[in-house]
């Protein structure tokens, strides 16, 4: 049952053994506070703050820079992917070399009909079927069954990528609208219900999906995917991370540096680089590659 967090101070704290189990057994742990609901709201703020400031006078509508590699467009996403008490979880589950890999908010409009469909994040991130990748997904409004949170089926992390099929559907927010195309067994499934200010961590191979968004407010998540170093990047561009913990002794990506604001012209050229070559190894093995954008103006990567 979903219940606003009454914590007024989180401190940092490594997963518990029984957390860090949990999470292995399940392919998932959730809900684990990490900013006090003040501190999910000035970040919603933040977020909202660009979302006014910047319409209209940058190349690209400004909800794309901000639906994916948010990291490069500006530093506030990257206020909570390099707070500790994020990467003091993330390394209970990754170990003390942690990359950023990308950062999304993946937000749901008030009484919207879009949904997520069933999926695999690593089914196109050119890294096969890794265990060194967690997505931690940190709710800045309250994600609920209602308001389209997150379903995850426990334990099926532990198959392999299974076949997805291309769907492209209007309503669903995926880049393709790529959908599992074997049987789920959605009975199973358990309601990743957040409030304000917590956070759910996935495996890249758990089977999980959203539903549309009820209640009338946006429904607000902050995503945020790191990878060990040595997490192959299999793809003909380079691929790209920035460095949050520790040491990138590999160097299987190219390293980038946090940006010094937002949307500066620097970094809007970074954006563009590191957007071409994702772009690429998302649309793996399409044969209309333009139709992976077509329609899909709230496409993320996912
Ligand atoms: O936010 C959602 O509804 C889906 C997010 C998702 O699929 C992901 O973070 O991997």
């Amino acid at each position: 049952m979903w219940q606003a967090a009454q914590v007024r101070e989180i401190k940092v704290v490594a997963l518990n053994k029984g957390q860090i189990l949990a999470y292995r057994r399940d392919g998932y742990l959730c809900p684990v506070d990490i900013l006090t609901p003040e501190e999910a709201a000035e970040n919603r703020t933040a977020l909202e703050d660009l979302e006014r400031d910047f319409a209209g006078v940058l190349p690209r509508p400004v909800g794309d820079y901000l639906r994916a590699s948010a990291y490069l467009a500006s530093e506030v996403p990257l206020r909570v992917a390099r707070d500790p008490r994020v990467l003091e979880c993330v390394e209970s589950i990754l170990g003390p070399d942690i990359l950023l890999w990308s950062c999304e908010y993946f937000i749901k409009e008030a009484h919207t009909e879009k949904i997520v469909s069933w999926h695999q994040d690593l089914t196109y991130w050119g890294m096969d079927g890794t265990d060194h990748e967690v997505t931690a997904w940190i709710a800045l409004s309250p994600a609920t069954a209602a308001s389209g949170c997150m379903k995850f089926v426990p334990g099926s992390h532990t198959q392999a990528i299974v076949p997805h099929a291309d769907t492209f559907a209007g309503d669903n927010l995926l880049s393709r609208g790529q959908e599992i195309a074997v049987e789920v067994d959605e009975s199973q499934a358990v309601a990743a219900e957040l409030a304000p200010g917590q956070m759910s961590l996935h495996h890249g191979r758990l089977f999980h999906a959203s539903g549309p968004n009820k209640t009338g407010d946006r429904r607000i998540g902050l995503v945020l995917r790191y990878i060990r170093p040595d997490t192959p990047s299999i793809g003909a561009r380079p691929d790209y991370a920035m460095l949050m913990r520790g040491a990138d002794r590999p160097r299987a990506r190219i390293n980038v540096a946090p940006p010094p604001g937002s949307f500066t012209p620097a970094h809007l050229a970074l954006y563009e680089e590191v957007w071409a070559a994702q772009a690429d190894i998302f649309a793996g093995g399409l044969e209309d590659t333009a139709r992976m954008y077509r329609g899909t103006a709230e496409a993320a990567h996912g």
